[in-house]
């Protein structure tokens, strides 16, 4: 553990969600719970821990959303920021204070951030051309430009990313330009903004993070900062061109607000000057202090972000990490009151059934839809996700696994052990804990479990690797469990009660300690056991003792901590995510941005003719391709056509279908493909042949 005994206090952050739509049990993985495990765990400790997070409400993703809903960027912030938060409550993510980054108090820290760094001359000021829309009157934030990805020819590729490919792009880079205001190709036109030169912080970056944190930063974390900087950092501007945000404080800036990246990150400074705030004068607003802070001034926010022994910790999904492993930290260096990041634990991310969970493809679980589906099932998701968490790799929720894991795992293991240790002393020994007579190996040996357990789970956490520590929690209560089912004590009851005494002794010990260990992943459960076991509030340094609970103590009554899920239930999830991925495409299809205007001329090369498909067979070693036989009216001709996962051969015989007759031959799976049929793709990629309405002469002309 010497790596967090080195520092006084502990400042953890959770990246701020953008309240501009509700966040799904993807980001809760990436950036959430794994952060409230570490927060819930160090406070165990004893350590001085302050957990911050709160909502991200600048940027163009809010007044964005406010045009879709057809409110106002205000009503967005508000609707969402709640909806956010409650979720967050709901699911026991233990932050200190939930901030917004529309509060004067962030605006004031940003706006002073941004001078120091001004004052000290690290910012450059630079005219550039950038993108405007003459229509709208507006310059174009990136994520209002669409246009075609240079590196995988994608057509709706965002200024600042195809989502295709996932390249990195610049609006600039981006074929056929278009504006989504207006859909007319912008202009370019001069502009004033103020740029961090990264480039001039590249040293400083190379010892900090390539020599000081090779070894102790996760691999796809490293990876991606080196890559950043062996590529070349570049200057980024930290301003922008927009009515949406924090004023830029200079006097030469009309119009022009910070990046959004800019103060996104400062809001975490500013959520712990507004806790501080709050907790010197009583009157919380969105504090919540998750323990005694004793007597505090306003100004010990300081202490937890500027005292060389607090150890900061950033908790995020990866495709965050340049913005806190690059920017932010350059942004507190070049500022020179800040300590840096100690590490940035970002994830990968987590896939639903197979395929990426996207809110806008409605295929994913939202937070608060979970809520509603299972309004008593908070733990379980935090463990089913616990469990499966994207540390090294993109991982997987699937609803199968939810219910292997509930069942499985915390009725048939935790939960059916803890009932029985509690059950056998109601009915042995009326609910009093009975003594220990001499012990055997197999004591012994459950002795010596319970004693590794909690440094075991300790270690791992320290290391930032929550799997492994919620498998060696569960691991503890199955100990437990197969501890009783070898000994049988409800066996032994009637010739044999003082072994029945040991071994329920025991048992109750390693439960009292799974109530401690199991805290920072299943609070809520926590809690019920602690109570049922008539427990105080025990720190983590008592876990691990077999005489937590004393002789003749009076339990609780035992009641379950867990129920089993049923197939239907899960069937009906699986069934709703499919309905709602539906519903959403429908609704909002993605559909590829219109192409730039040609002459007919340009058409009219193409010879596009109506064919009779004569015969179709399969492809060997091809999922897509049907080799298609076809009566173009002028000749007969095979066509390579990747229809087979939409029409099987047998129902293609005899149609006539749309070819595009000049196409210049290909082969394609070693046969020449003379042709291309026409299609229609919908936007799930779905194909749907074309052919006249009623049957015409093969060799009829499309024009
Ligand atoms: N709001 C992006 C995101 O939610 C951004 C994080 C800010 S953390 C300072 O992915
Ligand atoms: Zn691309």
């Amino acid at each position: 553990m010497a790596s967090t005994d080195k520092f006084k206090r502990i400042t953890i952050t959770s990246a701020l969600p953008y309240a501009n739509g509700p966040k799904h049990i993807g980001h809760l993985a990436g950036a959430y719970i794994p952060a409230d495990v570490y927060a819930r765990f160090q406070r165990s400790t004893g350590r001085d821990v302050l957990f911050v997070c709160g909502s991200d409400e600048h940027g163009t993703a809010i007044p964005n959303q406010a045009l879709k809903e057809n409110t106002t960027p205000q009503a967005i912030i508000d609707k969402y920021h709640a909806l956010i938060r409650d979720c967050f409550v709901s699911l026991d993510i233990s932050f200190d204070v939930y901030h917004r980054t529309s509060e004067p108090i962030h605006h004031q820290t940003s706006q002073e951030f941004f001078l120091r760094l001004h004052e000290k001359g690290l910012l450059r000021e630079e005219i550039s051309e950038q993108y405007f829309d003459e229509q709208t009157r507006t310059f174009l934030a990136d994520r209002y430009i669409t246009g075609t990805c240079p590196k995988c020819s994608y057509a709706s590729a965002y200024g600042d990313q195809c989502e295709k490919c996932g390249s990195t792009l610049s609006p600039s880079e981006l074929l056929n330009p278009k504006s989504t205001l207006s859909g007319n190709p912008p202009i370019l036109r001069p502009t004033k903004h103020w740029y961090l030169p990264l480039q001039d912080w590249e040293g400083w970056l190379k010892d900090w993070i390539l020599q000081s944190h090779q070894s102790d930063w996760k691999p796809n974390v490293y990876g991606q900062c080196k890559s950043w900087i062996d590529a070349g950092l570049q200057p980024r501007a930290m301003t922008r061109d927009l009515d949406w945000g924090i004023k830029v404080p200079l006097k030469d800036a009309e119009g022009k607000v910070l990046y959004v990246w800019f103060d996104a990150p400062i809001g975490y400074i500013s959520a712990t000057r507004a806790f501080f705030e709050e907790v010197a004068s009583s009157k919380m607003k969105y504090a919540t202090p998750r323990r005694n802070f004793g007597k505090v001034n306003p100004e010990d926010w300081k202490l937890y972000w500027q005292d060389k022994e607090t150890k900061l910790v950033h908790f995020i999904g990866k495709d965050n990490i340049v913005f806190h492993c690059i920017i932010f930290p350059v942004m507190l260096h070049a500022h020179g009151d800040f300590v840096v990041p100690e590490n940035v634990p970002a994830n990968e991310f987590m896939n639903l059934e197979g395929e990426k969970m996207s809110t806008s493809r409605g295929w994913s679980i939202e937070m608060h839809e979970y809520l509603e589906q299972f309004p008593d099932k908070t733990d379980e998701l935090r463990y089913c996700l616990l469990s499966n968490l994207p540390e090294s790799k993109d991982s997987e929720f699937t609803w199968k696994d939810f219910q292997a894991k509930n069942n499985n795992e915390l009725v048939a293991i935790f939960g059916n052990f803890v009932n029985r240790a509690l059950v056998l002393t109601e009915k042995n020994f009326g609910g009093k804990i009975p003594p220990c007579s001499s012990l055997e190996d197999i004591d012994h040996q459950l002795i010596g479990v319970l004693k590794e357990a909690p440094k075991r789970i300790a270690e791992a956490i320290e290391l930032y690797r929550f799997r492994e520590a919620t498998v060696l929690m569960i691991d503890l209560a199955r100990a437990g469990n197969k501890y009783l089912a070898d000994t049988e004590p409800w066996k032994l009851a009637k010739t044999n009660l003082d072994r029945v005494g040991t071994i329920l002794n025991l048992s109750l010990q390693v439960a009292a300690s799974l109530s401690i260990v199991c805290e920072p992943f299943i609070p809520k459960t926590a809690g019920k056991l602690g109570a049922m076991l008539r427990l105080g509030d025990l720190s983590w340094e008592k876990a691990g003792q077999s005489n937590l609970i004393q002789v003749g103590a009076q339990l609780g009554q035992a009641a379950l901590l867990f129920n089993k899920i049923e197939d239907e239930t899960i069937e009906r999830q699986k069934q709703l995510l499919v309905e709602r991925s539906k519903k959403q495409s429908q609704m909002n299809p993605e559909l590829p941005a219109a192409k730039d205007a040609i002459q007919y001329d340009a058409f009219s090369t193409m010879d596009i003719r109506i064919g009779t498909v004569l015969a179709a067979e399969r492809v060997e070693k091809s999922e897509k391709l049907l080799k298609l036989r076809v009566d173009t009216g002028l000749d007969q001709r095979t066509v390579m056509s990747g229809i087979a996962k939409h029409y099987s051969p047998e129902e293609l015989v005899g149609r006539q279908v749309t070819i595009l007759a000049n196409l210049a031959p290909r082969k394609i799976m070693g046969v020449e493909s003379q042709g291309m049929i026409l299609m229609a793709e919908d936007s799930e990629g779905k194909l749907r042949l074309i052919g006249p309405e009623k049957p015409v002469n093969p060799g009829s002309t499309v024009s």
